[in-house]
């Protein structure tokens, strides 16, 4: 039997939500009372009725320190009231997997989840954690409530917390007994399987039948990398056990804590194994190399796409998902596509197939929260971003496996009763660059600027705005700003856009994830027509004509200003 026990506080001011959940340094995190103070902010943000006696949902990657923060956050939801706990077995599960598990709840009795996780932040004693909440819609909740959550943990004096020392098991189903003004009320908890639901919706989603006449080919060879990260027993479940993947072509499928040292992130930097196995850097070219390369990050929201010897942008993989949708039943199981969204820093590629599928294509800011209005309200079913996600209506996160299995059935379709040479990825993209033309897509990212470098390079580019319109004809800059069609709340400051008249674009972007220090995102995206050189090397192309990076230097100062010669990283 536990009490409620009334715990005074005092409030941090460093709990913000950034571009996906707060995130931090653990160390940040286990200073006295943070937790507490940000979980009891998030109950604090909403009528009682909307999570006394509700289901509250929880999960998380299983980094370090997450089994401290789900014990605490239990007590700290039963204190306040919930009904039911629904908990991830062993604390594991992706983050799509718990936006459709919140989904999955019974209509009006779930209150939303919390999901532990710093996404693609490495892990560790020394590195970073992360809170997520996502509402009873299962998406992540929205600029507003973020603000109002803020406001709160500025303002907080106490939390409920029970007045226990016990530890909830989290691999077998228990009850809490509480004590309240003299009454017991009994609060189950239930150990949802981390892989399950998820799987079964996967197999009712898309076409396993079909998709394993592709790994029946002999000349169709798949490798995936978990990176540490919980993608690995989902790949396990779905590649291996149902597709027949050989194990070792499933490499560091178990989550670990601190994602054995690696930065969890599948970009070119961070995925290097599956680099070197695809041979992206083309390194040996005489080596015989997989057909289909992917990973996925820490959490398994993020995907990358590799074919041989290349690397699918994630934002052409959004447009040539956009325009073989009809060939696959997730994205059409209700009807035709309703329309896409991408964020403001990814190509414009799938513009060009939407317009050409006469589709509406939304432009939104950087952050997957925003496109939580346009599937709620039904006004379109696909949507991407540049950094390697990829999602659809099917929940409301992104999602790295489902985003795969889209690349695997495609590959399928393709190669339906081809008994010649496999139609592969390259084949695919050469195709849709030779209909729609070719944007060649980079990014630069300038990490750990302090304050005074940030705020001068914020100036530098609010200059440049003018300067850019004079430069060359049809130039046009902006500071992107969204009004969000569906509830008209309008988010200022998103980025600074410079453009050409062909579509063009260099962005700089503040990135809303890093644990410290100011990183500066550089985006550069350059279009060739489809007579143009289609198959050049991205980093060459950025930098011939005009060149990209030095007009971004030129643009921000941003060598001058923060003592730099070259970017962080590249990816
Ligand atoms: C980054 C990406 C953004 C993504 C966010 C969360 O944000 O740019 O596109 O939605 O991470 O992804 P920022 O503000 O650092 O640029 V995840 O997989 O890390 O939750
Ligand atoms: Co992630």
């Amino acid at each position: 039997m536990s009490k409620i026990k009334e715990v005074q506080t005092k409030p941090y001011t460093d709990q913000k939500m950034g571009t996906s959940g707060l995130r931090k340094k653990v160390k940040v995190y286990q200073q006295e009372n943070y937790i507490e103070n940000f979980i009891q902010s998030v109950f604090d943000s909403y009528k009682p009725e909307d999570y006394k006696g509700k289901t509250l949902v929880i999960g998380g990657d299983g980094r370090f320190y997450n089994d401290v923060a789900i014990q605490l956050t239990i007590k700290i939801g039963v204190a306040n009231g919930v009904g039911k706990i629904v908990l991830a077995e062993n604390g594991l599960m992706s983050t799509p997997a718990v936006s459709l598990l919140i989904r999955s709840q019974p209509k009006g009795e779930c209150y939303g989840g919390f999901i532990f996780t710093a996404s693609h932040n490495p892990g560790g004693p020394n590195e970073d954690m992360g809170i997520k909440f996502n509402g009873d819609n299962g998406a992540a909740i929205p600029e507003g409530k973020n603000n109002e959550v803020f406001e709160a943990s500025k303002k907080i004096t106490k939390y409920l917390i029970l007045d226990t020392n016990e530890k909830f098991p989290m691999d077998k189903p228990s009850e809490i007994k509480v004590e309240e003004n003299g009454t017991v009320r009994t609060v189950k908890i239930e150990i949802e399987s981390t892989t399950k639901r998820y799987v079964e919706e996967m197999q009712k989603l898309f076409d396993f039948d079909l998709i394993k006449t592709l790994f029946k080919r002999d000349d169709f060879h798949f490798i995936f990398d978990g990176l540490n990260g919980i993608s690995g027993p989902y790949a396990i479940a779905i590649f291996q056990d149902i597709f027949g993947v050989p194990k070792e072509n499933l490499d560091k499928c178990k989550p670990l804590p601190d994602f054995g040292g690696l930065h969890p992130d599948p970009n070119l930097v961070h995925a290097k194994d599956l680099d070197a196995k695809m041979d992206v850097f083309k390194k040996d070219l005489s080596k015989k190399v997989p057909d289909f390369g992917a990973a996925c990050d820490g959490d398994a929201d993020r995907n990358i796409i590799f074919g041989p010897r290349m690397l699918v942008s994630p934002s052409d993989s959004l447009a040539a998902i956009t325009n073989n949708a009809d060939l696959i039943k997730s994205l059409t199981r209700n009807g035709p596509l309703k329309g896409v969204a991408r964020s403001m820093p990814t190509s414009g590629a799938v513009d060009r197939v939407a317009k050409k599928k006469g589709l509406q294509c939304y432009e939104v800011p950087t952050g997957w929260k925003f496109f939580g209005n346009l599937l709620d309200d039904g006004r379109i079913t696909l949507c991407g971003e540049e950094s390697f996600g990829t999602g659809s209506d099917h929940i409301r996160e992104k999602d790295g496996v489902w985003a795969i299995l889209c690349w695997l059935t495609i590959l399928a379709q393709k190669n339906k009763d081809n008994k010649g040479k496999l139609i592969g990825i390259p084949e695919i993209m050469q195709e849709h660059w030779k209909c729609y033309g070719r944007d060649y897509y980079c990014r630069y990212d300038y990490e750990d600027l302090n304050n005074e470098q940030a705020a001068k390079v914020k100036e530098n580019l609010n200059k440049s705005l003018e300067t850019w319109k004079t430069m060359k004809e049809g130039n046009e800059a902006c500071v992107f700003e969204y009004n969000d069609p569906v509830d008209h709340s309008v988010s200022k400051n998103q980025g600074w856009i410079y453009k050409y008249k062909n579509g063009s674009r260099i962005i700089f972007r503040f990135s809303g994830t890093s644990s410290a220090g100011a990183t500066v995102r550089i985006y550069f995206e350059k279009h060739v027509d489809p007579d143009g050189n289609l198959l050049a090397d991205v980093a060459d192309v950025v930098k011939s004509g005009d060149n990209f990076p030095e007009l971004a230097v030129k643009l921000s100062d941003i060598h001058n200003v923060a003592g730099r010669t070259g970017p962080t990283v590249i990816t």
